[in-house]
């Protein structure tokens, strides 16, 4: 495996200007003639192009065939052609055959469960496709894209730009085909190609300035019906991305596939995204309220590419974030403006806290610019993601909402149709921000880490306020944090002073608060406004500050902060090594008891959901220095079943004053009220069905769970009673799962969820469940999302995962995925990584071990387990 670093970058030596390609595909043997324009500044010129998956059959340049050896050679990933004419544009012609039926990597063109081609050219599938310098620096005109196919099988031709012919073919009228042309030059990665028999909701949207522009949404025609919300979300993410940043679409036609294996969430191809079926897909019966929000922020995040992605690109892979990183900030305030902005960043920041920091505090950190890979797919990670737009996001809380939109504007302006670099954003944010230094913020996207925050606070008597904060950071030189603070008078807990952004920029730094009639409590990093571990440097009264907070902050966020900070100490004092703290639990149970009285009285029900639900197992972990992942997953449980029992009462009866909220609207509803008033009468089922220590207790439990999966009218409420039922020892469980088998019947993604709820399982038998439903017919390892729904599942349940047969079991699945699908094996194996904080790590890393010594390992899975033993 070849270590490829980001200061080696270089210009490529030559140019190709415009490609034409011809698709003849046929069964087991595609065969793709590739006409590039090229204009070279050196003799010799390298193409990208891998052996194993593509055959090339003949070389022409300038319409002259060229041989073998003396004008061209071939090695294992590359086409190099010799003494070519120099600053002259000269025509290359290339023809490769391929067999994208037996293409298992789900990179490049394959072939579909159902049966459909298609491509995924991201990172480098290209080069498994035909001969072409595979980098995103190298924009082509794609000025004509014919495919052919069988008329019968293949009715629907597809590729990106607009249709410019289609028609039978006149040598074979069972054949037929398209031509498309994109009339923007992109990168390779860009490119995409379907062909298959698809059904299509069509619609259409008008763009500020007239354009009218064609709305198509393809699947397979017996899942059309499910994609209705889909095309409503693309539709507002279009008005969206208008309204808050002036940017329109650019082409007549928009067109999405979805596709069931594949193995990222989607793809922003120029005019043609293709999309994971979970993430385009929904309608009441089939998908949860999560479902339906996933594709909101999907179908945006995708849509939003066209601009922060395709019309200004990566100059190099390492730069990923500059359009990852910002591309996910824009789909989260999209979300938050379409929801609730503080239900968001909620979850949001769950989502970082629960991956990003683990993954920054284990062997794989990286920068949110990495400075090498072995294979690029390794770093799609929660890092240049996640924490990237918490980058992005700082900019704004920096520069303010007005500052960043002219910062973006000029980016969009200065470098439209370039391949640019993250510097090239900075620079665009500073130049349009004059007055704000942001020298020392660059720093953000060379150091890994999650820094640490720490603070202490001194009132005087002369009426000020001091607060003192001290940065760790991982190479111990500080970053330009922004802390947002508030101050919240101690007596009333008034807020005596709104939120203002502190700059930290030093290793250690005070700021002080002036004319205050009294001692304050300071609500620190509000809206969570860094990526960051915020510390208090004097714990003495830690909890009951947070009890304060819990009850008087005026922000969401902290206040919902607050109350986590205090469920995670009383769950660590539950740990078997820890003694109990009674002041602890009575102020979370001040904290639940008012958040549980008053959840039914304003319609934030969701951020009542979120407050009263427990910090989860892997952001717990993410602070403790050794991990004991199954007493602290009893511990958890534990606090869990002492809340419910002290508020047993009052859970029921919220959860009966639910009910009858939502029984008065007939039909389902997913605006945020509606899937609010579900998601807090779920958590209170959660609640209730964790009481089982006796059979009375778990007779008791399966009741309420089979009652609310039977009387359930749309899937949330559905997964949430199962979800309950199977983690309980009783009699229906297994009814229950053989009528909801039934009821996936068909369906590809319920019958995901069928193997997770099972997987998710908290029973003493899990793991053995778990490997007979590897077994199972309708297991198969060639539909990523499949294996995700069983075995990425099983990972992350601790008691099934963490166990010496536990580890063996994703050994061998990984070694059988591995052969078939690299990029999906290497995402797998990321929980053995950290294996150095764990209690049972010796028997984590035995697997890592057994892996690398495993002579045909993929580079990907090679890179990941190689830097966890490193
Ligand atoms: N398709 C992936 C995404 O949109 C990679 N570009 O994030
Ligand atoms: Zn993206």
């Amino acid at each position: 495996p070849i270590e490829v670093f980001r200061k080696d970058y270089q210009p490529l030596p030559y140019k190709v200007d415009t490609i034409e390609l011809d698709i003849q595909l046929e069964p087991r043997k595609t065969t793709i003639t590739t006409q590039m324009t090229i204009t070279s500044s050196s003799q010799t010129m390298t193409l990208d192009g891998d052996r194993d998956v593509i055959q090339l059959q003949q070389v022409e340049l300038n319409g002259v065939l060229l041989k073998e050896g003396t004008d061209y050679q071939v090695t294992a990933s590359a086409l190099t052609l010799f003494q070519l004419p120099l600053h002259t544009p000269f025509q290359l012609t290339t023809r490769v055959t391929t067999i994208p039926e037996d293409n298992t990597e789900l990179s490049g063109l394959y072939q579909d469960s159902s049966g459909m081609y298609c491509t995924q050219m991201e990172a480098m599938g290209f080069r498994r496709f035909t001969y072409m310098a595979d980098r995103p620096d190298q924009m082509a005109t794609f000025a004509r894209v014919r495919i052919e196919a069988d008329a019968h099988q293949y009715p629907i031709l597809l590729s990106n730009g607009n249709l410019v012919e289609q028609g039978s073919c006149e040598n074979n009228t069972n054949r037929h085909y398209a031509i498309w042309q994109d009339p923007f030059p992109k990168p390779t990665y860009l490119f995409a190609m379907v062909a298959g028999n698809l059904g299509v909701l069509q619609d259409s949207y008008t763009t500020k300035s007239g354009r009218h522009v064609d709305l198509q949404i393809f699947a397979e025609p017996h899942q059309t019906h499910l994609l209705q919300y889909a095309m409503q979300s693309l539709k507002r993410a279009m008005q969206w991305d208008e309204d808050r940043y002036g940017l329109e679409y650019d082409l007549d036609l928009y067109n999405i596939v979805a596709v069931d294996s594949f193995n990222m969430g989607a793809m922003e191809n120029k005019g043609l995204n293709v999309f994971n079926t979970a993430y385009v897909l929904a309608d009441p019966a089939t998908a949860t309220d999560t479902d339906f929000e996933r594709v909101e922020s999907v179908i945006g995040h995708e849509y939003f590419h066209n601009w922060t992605g395709n019309r200004v690109t990566c100059r190099d892979w390492f730069q990923l974030t500059l359009k990852e990183g910002l591309t996910v900030f824009r789909d989260q305030e999209f979300s938050a403006d379409m929801n609730s902005a503080a239900v968001n960043r909620i979850e949001n920041v769950r989502a970082l806290r629960g991956r990003q920091f683990a993954e920054d505090a284990g062997p794989m950190a990286h920068p949110i610019r990495p400075e090498s890979y072995i294979s690029m797919d390794n770093f799609y990670t929660a890092t240049v993601y996640s924490k990237g737009a918490e980058v992005i996001r700082m900019y704004q809380t920096i520069l303010g909402v007005e500052g960043f939109n002219q910062g973006l504007k000029l980016y969009l302006e200065r470098h439209d149709g370039q391949a640019v670099t993250c510097d090239d954003f900075l620079q665009a944010m500073a130049d349009a921000n004059q007055d704000i230094d942001l020298t020392l913020f660059r720093r953000w996207y060379s150091t890994p880490g999650t820094p640490v925050v720490k603070y202490r606070g001194e009132w005087n008597e002369n009426g000020t306020y001091q607060l003192h904060l001290e940065q760790e950071t991982s190479d111990g030189d500080p970053l330009h944090i922004p802390v947002s603070v508030g101050l919240l008078d101690h007596a009333t807990g008034k807020e005596v002073v709104s939120t203002q952004v502190l700059n930290l920029k030093e290793s250690q730094q005070t700021f002080t608060f002036s004319d205050l009639a009294g001692p304050v409590v300071p609500s620190i990093l509000r809206t969570f406004s860094a990526p960051v571990k915020l510390v208090p440097l004097e714990k003495d009264n830690e909890s009951s500050v947070l009890a304060f907070l819990a009850a008087h902050d005026t922000d969401g966020f902290n206040r919902w902060e607050a109350v986590q900070r205090l469920y995670t100490s009383l769950i660590f004092h539950h740990l078997p090594s820890k003694e109990e703290s009674s002041s602890t639990w009575n102020y979370v149970e001040q904290a639940f008891a008012r958040t549980l009285d008053t959840c039914l009285d304003n319609s934030d029900y969701s951020i009542s959901a979120y407050v009263l639900t427990l910090p989860s197992e892997s952001t717990l972990a993410e602070e403790m220095d050794v991990i004991d992942p199954i007493g602290l997953h009893q511990a958890r449980s534990t606090v869990k079943q002492q809340l419910a029992r002290r508020f047993q009462s009052v859970l029921m009866e919220k959860y009966s004053a639910l009910t009858e909220l939502l029984s008065q609207t007939k039909e389902l509803k997913f605006d945020a009220t509606s899937i609010g008033l579900r998601r807090l009468r779920n958590v209170l089922l959660d609640y209730l069905c964790s009481l089982k220590d006796t059979p009375e207790e778990c007779d008791q439990a399966a009741q309420w769970a089979m009652n609310h999966y039977q009387a359930a009218t749309g899937m949330t409420d559905q997964m949430a009673g199962l979800s309950a039922l199977v983690s309980i020892d009783n009699p229906f469980r297994q009814d229950a799962l053989d009528q909801f088998y039934q009821q996936a019947v068909g369906n590809s993604l319920v019958l995901n969820k069928w193997f997770t709820v099972q997987a998710l399982a908290s029973t003493p038998t899990s793991l053995e469940t778990i490997q007979k439903l590897y077994q199972h017919p309708d297991f198969t390892l060639k539909n990523p999302n499949r294996v995700r729904a069983l075995v990425g599942a099983f990972t992350m349940n601790a008691v099934a995962f963490h166990q010496p047969a536990g580890y063996q079991f994703l050994g061998d699945v990984l070694l059988e995925v591995d052969a078939l699908n690299p990029q999906l094996s290497s995402r797998l194996a990321s929980p053995l990584l950290p294996w150095r904080k764990y209690v049972s790590g010796p028997l984590m890393k035995e697997q890592l071990e057994r892996l690398l010594a495993q002579p045909k390992l993929s580079d990907d899975l090679y890179e990941i387990v190689s830097r966890g033993l490193k």
